[in-house]
């Protein structure tokens, strides 16, 4: 099922669109399958990061923004992953020889399939896709990113949750030999995460297995990390072992670390500030140091999806 890169082609050579799609072509022209069969099936198997394996070749979704995506190297060199470091480029200086295989993601909880899952058997009865997002860190910057994941919709309905359950819950994997950060209480480890049922079974977040048409690259959250593109990027719960069906709403890292700065809800509003700086503008990565900042977008733009989810909240208390 995998098809492996052609060695003359480096994602890091990818920094455009056009580059990108180019090359996405050349692949299904050197496969001879059409892409329609390979997006049709799931993965297979997945390889480490740090060989570079292809996923199957897949059109973008039709959730995807046609803004231009970061380039591959802004994408993996530029990262929040506290567990290899606080710096922007720890993760991709420290996470390269992260080995993450074999994994295995535990459900636990209000829900009917329950149980310890390796990663493969995991992700198997789902269809990849291709969801190009815009990413919006808290910390006033942004990307757009080419992911490839099963959406999490799925997942849930996948693993029946009982009437009980009103929230999902996600761990990072705690290693502190493997994970050279949470040797440091930079945070109360493990990384911990959680959604509404409403949130997980919107259609829009994934569970995201890969980018640019690759496997994940550990810097980035192997082997499956979290994707919800109307919150704030710490959301994004990366290096997943754990989803936890449950009736109170989960603890959340940010929130446990800076209650007053960091809620549960976290969906991007420029029209509240945080604390300690404006939300109203970001900054695009990779857009040069003369760009202007651009203005943050309601829901980060994604307001048509899921505005509805929180009428009658207020998100100003609630962020
Ligand atoms: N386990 C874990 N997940 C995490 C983080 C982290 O430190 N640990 N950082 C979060 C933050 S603050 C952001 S902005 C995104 C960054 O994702 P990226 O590095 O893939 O762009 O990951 C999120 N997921
Ligand atoms: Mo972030």
């Amino acid at each position: 099922m995998l098809i492996k890169k052609p060695s003359d082609v480096r994602p890091s050579e990818i920094t455009s669109k056009a580059n990108y799609l180019n090359r996405r072509d050349f692949i299904r022209a050197g496969t001879g399958i059409g892409g329609s069969i390979l997006a049709s099936s799931a993965l297979g198997a997945v390889v480490p990061a740090k060989r570079r394996e292809m996923l199957p070749d897949l059109s973008a979704s039709p959730f995807s923004t046609d803004e231009q995506p970061n380039s591959y190297e802004d994408i993996t060199t530029y990262n929040n992953y506290y567990e290899f470091g606080t710096g922007k480029d720890d993760p991709y200086e420290n996470a390269q020889d992260f080995e993450p295989r074999p994994w295995t993601i535990a459900v636990e909880g209000h829900a009917e399939k329950i149980g310890t899952f390796d990663f493969d058997d995991f992700i198997k009865p789902f269809d990849l896709e291709e969801r190009i997002y815009r990413m919006r860190c808290v910390e006033a910057w942004s990307m757009v990113i080419p992911w490839v994941g099963i959406p999490l919709a799925d997942v849930v309905k996948y693993l029946a949750p009982t009437s009980k359950a009103k929230y999902v819950a996600f761990e990072t994997l705690f290693d502190p030999s493997r994970m050279p950060g949470q040797k440091r209480r930079a945070l109360d480890w493990p990384y911990r995460e959680g959604l509404t049922i409403a949130e997980a079974t919107n259609p829009l977040p994934i569970l995201a297995v890969g980018l640019y048409g690759e496997v994940m690259p550990n810097q980035n959250g192997a082997p499956i990390r979290l994707v919800v593109p109307w919150k704030y990027g710490f959301k994004g719960i990366k290096g997943i072992v754990r989803m936890r069906f449950t009736d109170r709403q989960p603890q959340t890292s940010w929130n446990m670390a800076q209650p007053r700065e960091y809620g549960f809800y976290a969906t991007v509003n420029p029209n509240v500030d945080h604390p300690r700086w404006s939300q109203a503008r970001e900054r695009r990565i990779g857009a040069g140091i003369f760009a202007s900042k651009q203005p943050t977008l309601m829901f980060n733009g994604y307001g048509e999806e899921v505005a509805h989810l929180y009428k009658g909240l207020d998100l100003r208390r609630n962020f």
